[in-house]
């Protein structure tokens, strides 16, 4: 490797750091300009609005080049320890916004564009986000190096550079249709190409074994294709602190021996086609959450980002002559999820086979470089890869895995001996259905600590997932509850409650979120809560217009605004307040309730389903289709309405959440992990109607009982009546408030008289319903009545409101990282 240049440079300049634009809005449109006709090529008077955004967008990266340029040198020269976040996805939102923001440069930029006769707003709403996550764990990433950079903790984000991300979701007379996401297509500002620092990646072929000239014997990997990575950096800047982390994410690309090798016709098109074959590896993001698909190319992606990350890390960013036998010393990688945990027989590939290190040495440097983070409880989403597959495209790291897998269990038979059944249920090689390698228990065997995601989920997990696990090695278990970003997510989201509350507590909670705790007194305050409901309402109002801009929704006023946005999953039980809905829909229009007594709501979903997972798409198409009879129904007017805006992605995620009175966290007890739309729905001040799941029991907790409305099983109780044998048909039988909702569904009502268009979602909830949402119909409803009640005595609610936000500070994922640091790191922030 050669860096930097070939001799001292004499230039004073070539030493000098870089210069940073100035602040004034004079010097922001000067430089402005400047990209507009350098980088764009026009002139102001003969731009687009997309040339316009782009040169915005390149001239708030000059504001923030001598700070990134400077926290690379900072770091390298302190030779600090760095976390290197391994995560397949992150799902980023868009990026102008934050980098105004974290360089304090909104207003300067607002002032700037006007005097050019452009708007801000409209060139934000310019950028196609970055859409390369499926969900809550893609967030997660995005909002831990939000945090990492604005605590000043050195952290480089490892991932995938899709170039199709999470599908845009379009619905087609109520079903979803599933578009690509070309969030490339109009030029992709943020990101610093370095194909001058690709990493050549091997794939297949076979090991033998070979005697070195030291009389040594070896194995040797002798790969049968390649593909390049080429690195894309992205800029993570702190908030108004001059750090500037980066984001490193992979692309493949074909190779020379790629063609050469396996494609070796002399046949042209034959050599375009190996040129496709390479790059369908980043290609696109598997759109499956919680249901790992076991495809090979997923494989490939894994295996792909993580030798790519391995290689980056230890060639480039260690320096030259550093001893690897300390390399837990400068980096600490996180395994988010299993997605990644190929990088443990890869790190241990890197140090035996090319490193000539011994393979105790080696598995002593790499259990103390990995921990490990699990997401999920539902059993079919723990990965486990067939050997059969592993074995043909990494041939050396299942060899390495078996001699793990057997070192392991050595150690279990120590610690049991005579316990053949246990040492054979905890062998990371499964042996039905299929030979296969355990993901989740390779990760756990070979961190240093494992987590989960709330307290909840991270005792499930140990008593339940992984207990074997937990008694073997009880310290190696912790948790850590998820956090957010308040820059994100309140601070960017929600301007006109972020004024309210810098107005009366100072505007350090930005990077102090505890100390929203200031706020509750005011809960008390007529006119602080006066201005609390006007915020609400004016971002209410925002919605409406986007909404009716973007999809041609007609939000009423003065409604409640009840929200469940998150992705579509039997266990998330959409299907549940779908009842709730269908059930005031049947009564009023049967008249055994009058319109009148209800209280004025808009229901709003925001989901989209993985596209194979029929009841998922089926659940959609029937909320549409509900939906489309509510809003038509001249009873409900004014009353109920149900508006499903197709595409929920982050961007809208930061319109909808500000505009929220009801946040629904009605998962089946026991199954979602954590959430994390939870809680950003409480800190911009919305009540939660929960169950006593995931992050959930941890909000109630905080914010009190009387101010979160909690209904339905806890997990124990969902275990006893499991254990004794559910029976859905039977709260049918005696429920007929739930029995006549379903009636009305069955009997065609929704779907043009069609009687069995619907069966897949209500045959499954009548005869199976695996997460229970029958079980928990009345306590929901009972729930939804105080909730009502709640709402009609306003200064009530609009305490319970700012509780909510007074007293969720908690969940902010700088508390997060901080925690990952004390209890999984052990690394402090740079000085
Ligand atoms: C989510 N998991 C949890 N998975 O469901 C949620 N899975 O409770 C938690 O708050 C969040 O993680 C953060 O911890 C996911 O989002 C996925 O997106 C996913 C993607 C691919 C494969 C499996």
């Amino acid at each position: 490797r050669s860096f930097g240049p070939a001799s001292t440079p004499t230039h004073p300049l070539a030493t000098a750091p870089v210069g940073m634009p100035s602040h004034s809005v004079d010097g922001f449109v000067r430089e402005f300009l400047h990209e507009l006709n350098t980088n764009q090529g026009v002139t102001l008077s003969r731009s687009s609005v997309n040339d316009q955004y782009l040169a915005l967008a390149s001239t708030v990266k000059n504001y923030l080049m001598a700070r990134w340029l400077e926290t690379g040198r900072k770091t390298r020269e302190a030779k600090a320890k760095t976390i290197g976040y391994l995560s397949a996805e992150y799902l980023l939102g868009r990026q102008l916004g934050n980098a105004l923001l974290a360089t304090d440069l909104n207003e300067v930029a607002s002032k700037g564009l006007e005097l050019c006769g452009l708007d801000l707003a409209t060139l934000r709403a310019q950028e196609v986000e970055p859409g390369l996550g499926n969900g809550g764990l893609g967030r997660l990433a995005a909002c831990f190096i939000d945090s990492l950079a604005t605590m000043d903790v050195p952290c480089i984000g490892y991932g995938i550079r899709y170039e199709y991300g999470i599908f845009r979701q379009t619905f087609v007379d109520g079903r979803q249709v599933e578009q690509p996401d070309t969030w490339l297509a109009l030029g992709s500002p943020w990101e610093f190409p370095h194909p001058e620092a690709s990493v050549q990646v091997n794939f297949g072929g076979h090991t033998e074994k070979a005697t070195g000239a030291d009389g040594k014997e070896r194995t040797r990997w002798v790969p049968a294709w390649n593909v390049l990575g080429v690195p894309y950096n992205y800029m993570v800047p702190g908030y108004l602190n001059g750090r500037v982390n980066t984001l490193r994410l992979w692309s493949a690309q074909a190779t020379k021996a790629f063609d050469l090798q396996i494609f070796n016709s002399g046949d042209y098109a034959q050599a375009v086609r190996a040129q496709t074959f390479a790059e369908n590896i980043s290609k696109v993001l598997y759109p499956e959450d919680s249901t790992p698909q076991g495809k090979e190319l997923r494989l490939q992606q894994q295996y792909f980002f993580v030798a790519c990350s391995l290689r980056d890390f230890i060639d480039n960013e260690l320096e030259e002559d550093f001893d690897l036998h300390n390399l837990p010393e400068r980096i600490t990688y996180q395994l988010n999820d299993t997605h990644p945990v190929i990088a443990v027989p890869e790190l241990m590939r890197l140090l035996i086979d090319e490193h000539d290190f011994a393979w105790d040495e080696a598995w002593e440097v790499t259990r103390h470089c990995f921990n490990y983070t699990c997401h999920t409880l539902l059993p079919e989403a723990l990965e486990v890869w067939p050997t059969e597959l592993l074995g043909r495209l990494l041939p050396r790291h299942l060899e390495i895995i078996y001699q793990i897998n057997e070192e392991f269990l050595d150690d279990v038979r120590e610690a049991f001996p005579g316990d053949e059944i246990r040492a054979r249920r905890m062998s990371m090689i499964a042996e039905h259905p299929e030979r296969g390698v355990r993901m989740a228990y390779l990760a756990t065997v070979a961190a240093s600590k494992v987590n989960g995601v709330a307290e909840l989920h991270s005792q499930l997990l140990r008593d339940k997932v992984l207990p074997d696990f937990s008694e073997l090695w009880p310290d190696k278990f912790t948790n850590v509850t998820n956090g957010v970003t308040p820059r994100r997510f309140v601070k960017l989201a929600n301007p006109r409650l972020s004024d309210l509350i810098s107005d009366a507590i100072g505007s350090g909670w930005v990077t102090d979120l505890e100390r929203l705790k200031e706020l509750e007194p005011y809960a008390d305050d007529p006119e602080f809560k006066e201005k609390f409901r006007e915020v609400k309402a004016a971002n209410k109002t925002r919605l409406t217009t986007l909404l009716k801009a973007r999809d041609g929704i007609e939000l009423p006023d003065g409604h409640l605004l009840d929200v469940m946005v998150k992705r579509l999953h039997e266990y998330k039980r959409q299907s549940l307040k779908l009842l709730h809905i269908v059930s005031l829909y049947e009564q009023v229009t049967s008249g055994k309730l009058s319109a009148s007594d209800l209280t004025p709501r808009t229901v709003v979903f925001g989901a989209k389903a993985a596209p194979g997972y029929k009841i998922a798409k089926d659940t959609i198409y029937l909320i549409n289709k509900v939906a489309a009879k509510v809003n038509a129904a001249p009873e409900l007017e004014g009353r109920l309405k149900v508006a499903f805006p197709a595409n929920y992605n982050v961007t809208l995620a930061e319109e909808l959440i500000p505009a929220a009175d009801l946040s629904e966290q009605i998962s089946l007890a026991g199954m979602e992990a954590s959430g994390t739309g939870n809680m950003k729905l409480a800190l911009n001040g919305a009540l939660t109607i929960g169950t006593d799941d995931g992050a959930n029991v941890e909000i109630r907790r905080l914010v009190g009982d009387k101010h979160f409305f909690l209904f339905g099983m806890n997990e124990p109780q969902v275990a006893e009546l499991s254990a004794k044998g559910y029976d859905p048909g039977s709260y049918y039988q005696s429920n007929e408030q739930l029995r006549s909702a379903l009636d009305l569904i069955l009997s065609g009502h929704f779907s043009d008289g069609d009687q069995h268009q619907f069966d897949s979602v209500v045959f499954n909830l009548l005869n199976e319903d695996r997460f229970m949402a029958l079980a928990d119909f009345q306590s929901y409803i009972d729930a939804q009545a105080k909730v009502e009640e709640r709402y009609a005595d306003q200064e009530a609610w609009t305490r319970s409101a700012i509780l909510n936000v007074a007293r969720t500070g908690y969940f902010s994922s700088d508390r997060a990282m901080r925690d990952y640091l004390q209890r999984i790191w052990h690394t402090t922030p740079m000085i």
